[in-house]
Parts: C-alpha cells; structure tokens; sequence
C-alpha cells in the first residue's frame, strides 16, 4: 500500500491487517519515479486508487489534481511497463460521462463519450484515456473501473454521506447543496470492492467496466431525509448552502456488461446499507473526529 497519507487518507483504516505478513505500508508520493520503481519491482498486480477525489477541491485547486492523478497515473503507467507487471487495475469515476438531466432516461455504460464538467473528472478522464493508451501502444496489461458513488465505513468526512451523518451526529445540520435536487448512484463500498477483484481476476484487458449501485432517481434530499429517520433527529436539521459551481445535476450508470460478462451485481440495498452505515460512524467517533476538524475548515473557508 503506498500512500502518501494526504489530508484524504486515515492511516487508522489500516489497522485491522496492518502487521499481516501479505502487508505491507510504504509512505510516498505516486508521482516520485524512483519510490515507484523500487516498490514496481516487486508487485505483480497494481490497483491504482491513489488519487484528488474531491470536486469541491479541485475547484479551489485544479493543479494538484493533475499532478497527482494524470502525472502520478503517468509515472505508475511507465513504471509498470519497466517491469512488466501482470496487471494494472485503475480505478475510474463515472464523472467522466459529465452529467445527465433529471428528465433523462439515459444511463452511463461504457460506449459514452467523455464529457468531464469539473477539473476532478477532466484530471481523471485524461488518467483513464493514458491507462488506455499505454495497453494500445505498449500491450501493458491495463483494466479500468468507472465506479458509481461510494458510500460505507471509512470514507472521508468531506463526501455527502459520511458529512452528513457526522453533522447529525453532532446536532449538526445537513448542509444541501442548491435546491437539493442532485442525484446520484450510490453503490456501497463493499460491491465496488467485489467488482474490482473480479474484473482483476477475470476481466478483459484493455476494457472499461461501469460499475454502480441500486438506487437510481434517489435525490440528496431524500438521501438526507433518510437519515435524519435513521438517527432519530428532527426534520429541521437540513439546511441549504451555496451551490457548487459547475454542479453536475444526475449521474446515472448501466452496469450490464460487467453483469453479462462477469456475474457481477450490487447486493447491498441502499436503505439498509445506509443504516449500517449511519451505525458505524456513531461508534467509531476516533476514527473520524479530526479528519472532521480540518474537513470543516476547509468548508468554512468556500463558504458550504
Ligand atoms: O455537504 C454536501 N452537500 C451536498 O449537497 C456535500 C459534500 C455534497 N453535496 C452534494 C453534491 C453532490 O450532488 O451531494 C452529492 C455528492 O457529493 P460528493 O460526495 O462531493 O460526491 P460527487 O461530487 O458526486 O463526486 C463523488 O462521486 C464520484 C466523489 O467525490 C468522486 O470522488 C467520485 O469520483
């Protein structure tokens, strides 16, 4: 595992398997070729997460975005072609499609052009055509996964869901952007995870996979509204903020060829899942208080 422990990551995620013999830790930088080249000679299989998700950052600062993924992509790509690893798994965002409009009865899949909308998913788009570029020209082994939004324990405080729910938990409230109206496709963490280690196992290289959840037409309204049910708060905790330049209304994927080719499906029902969730952050509270801290620092200083 090697990470450069930004303000995204939390190292206390590792610690239920961090002196396992198959682990190992390595603090650095994606984009330092002679770190990589040192870690590269010794894996078989690369699954590239490291990455700058957040929209709202990459606003503020869409450079760091480009170094880290389409550079650091760039650098692990070069890296992994030098010593002929046997895979190289990136995982992908279905922010790359751009967005779909409420009406839509359109999905994402894997013939949709690019149409990246923020500096987040332009620096991904770029990573995911280079990963691309590097089976076509080079025949480097490369699989993508274009993944719906995630939700579950260990995520940042700085996503919806685990900011909203760590708000409750405070008798904070829930901070909606705009009008509220934004959709998305959530898909809990543990079905990505599946999915990934079967397109690694038995996916084609050179191909993309869409992979996604169960819940489409499901607004951040709703999603708010569910959990303030779920953790017995008030209907007054919801409040509406600044709206996210660029916001992409509704994200939306079709998931049939992983499902046709691969047997892959999402098992986790969102409301169930959704609780769980809510659950694990009321009892893990170390885990996620500082990040929480620095979280709303930076909300307070854009103003959501
Ligand atoms: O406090 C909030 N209030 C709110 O209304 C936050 C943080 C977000 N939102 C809205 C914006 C989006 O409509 O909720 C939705 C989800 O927001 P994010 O969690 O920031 O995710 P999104 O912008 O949809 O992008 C995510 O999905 C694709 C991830 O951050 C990306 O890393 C992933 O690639």
């Amino acid at each position: 595992n090697l990470d450069k422990l930004t303000y995204a990551s939390n190292i206390a995620a590792t610690e239920d398997f961090k002196d396992s013999p198959n682990y190992q830790f390595i603090h650095g930088d994606i984009c330092d070729i002679t770190l990589v080249d040192k870690v590269m000679a010794k894996v078989n299989t690369v699954v590239h997460f490291a990455a700058e998700t957040h929209v709202d950052r990459a606003i503020e600062n869409p450079r760091i975005f480009l170094e880290t993924n389409v550079i650091g992509t760039h650098t692990l790509l070069e890296s992994a072609k030098k010593y002929g690893v046997g895979r190289f798994h990136h995982i992908s965002t279905d922010e790359v499609f751009g967005e779909l409009s409420l009406e839509s009865k359109e999905k994402f899949n894997e013939e949709s052009r690019h149409n990246p909308r923020s500096p987040y998913a332009a620096s991904k788009s770029a990573s995911d055509e280079l990963a691309l570029s590097y089976y076509c020209t080079y025949n480097l082994p490369v699989t993508i996964t274009n993944s719906s939004n995630n939700y579950g324990p260990y995520q940042s405080p700085e996503k919806f869901i685990p900011r909203a729910i760590t708000d409750l938990l405070d008798s904070k409230p829930i901070k909606l952007y705009g009008d509220g109206k934004y959709v998305r496709d959530w898909i809990y963490v543990e079905d990505h995870i599946e999915a990934i280690d079967l397109v690694i196992k038995r996916g084609k290289v050179g191909e993309a996979y869409v992979v996604g959840g169960q819940t489409d037409e499901i607004s951040n309204r709703e999603v708010a509204e569910m959990l303030l049910e779920i953790l017995g708060k008030p209907k007054k905790l919801i409040t509406y903020v600044n709206d996210r330049p660029g916001h992409d209304r509704k994200y939306a994927v079709d998931w049939t060829k992983i499902k046709r080719g691969l047997g892959w499906k999402p098992k986790s029902d969102f409301r169930n899942w959704l609780e769980k969730t809510a659950k694990w952050y009321s009892n893990n509270r170390p885990y996620w208080e500082a990040q929480k801290v620095k979280t709303e620092e930076f909300y307070a200083k854009i103003n959501r």
